[in-house]
């Protein structure tokens, strides 16, 4: 893939709940900080003022939104993260690491919730940024099952779907990294969290030029 105009460099780690996502964006990024490489480390729904407050919109058992309006608050989210966050960091040359980006809606609005395809795509195409590598962190369902369970938290909204919900999100997840093979790396996460971070770095070591 060629990189895009910015300067900087684009990652985005995605997969279901408990695959490890955020303790795995973090570590990535703290290992390239200790490199001397500029990094930051965002999120998704969020990342952005503004996006945060969608977020909690978004994550809130309160509301069940129409599946298209899911969609559009995702992608007004996403533009706000894009146009406050990630561009100018890509454009200060930083590597731009995000917990979640545009294939969690695909998979979790598109495949999870049956929502239309065509127009998360499309939306997808418009954006003004695309990740140069995403990690497509795969565990097995007793695996995530356990980890979940070992949280405090109350559920929200999508952790409240059920067991069929969350085997969709991962086909989709798994359709959508054979569909794009150059982009996406899928990367067991049953391991430990230091055997999936050495595997994280092998791959960003394997993707020097387009990574550092
Ligand atoms: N969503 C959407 O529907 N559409 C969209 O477009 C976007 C998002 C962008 C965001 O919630 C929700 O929004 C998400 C999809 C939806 N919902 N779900 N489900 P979030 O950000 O709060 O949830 P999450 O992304 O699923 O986070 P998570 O469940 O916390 O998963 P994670 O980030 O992959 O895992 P973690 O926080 O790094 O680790 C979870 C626990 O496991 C923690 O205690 C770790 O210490 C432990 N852990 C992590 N790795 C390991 C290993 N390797 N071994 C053992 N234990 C581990």
């Amino acid at each position: 893939m060629l990189p895009g105009p910015d300067a900087g460099v684009f990652i985005t780690f995605e997969g279901g709940e408990g695959a490890g996502k955020s303790t795995q964006a973090r570590m990535l990024a703290e290992a390239l900080a200790a490199a001397g490489e500029p990094v930051l480390c965002t999120r998704e729904p969020g990342g952005a003022p503004g996006a945060e407050i969608l977020r909690g919109l978004l994550l809130a058992r309160e509301h069940d939104w129409s599946p298209a309006a899911e969609i559009y608050l995702h992608f007004a989210a996403r533009a706000e993260h894009i146009a406050r966050t990630i561009q100018p960091a890509l454009a200060r040359g930083d590597i731009v690491i995000s917990d979640r980006f545009a294939d969690s809606t695909m998979a979790y609005q598109g495949y999870g919730l049956g929502a239309d395809r065509a127009l998360i795509a499309a939306l997808t195409c418009l954006l003004p940024v695309r990740p140069d590598l995403t990690f497509m962190l795969q565990t097995s369902p007793a695996v995530a099952a356990n980890r979940i369970a070992g949280r405090r938290q109350a559920l929200d909204r999508y952790e409240a779907m059920g067991t069929a919900f969350h085997t969709r999100v991962a086909d989709g997840f798994a359709e959508i990294a054979a569909a794009e093979p150059d982009r996406c790396i899928t990367v067991s996460a049953d391991g430990t969290v230091d055997d999936v971070h050495r595997a994280v770095l092998a791959v960003v070591a394997s993707h020097r030029s387009r990574v550092v």
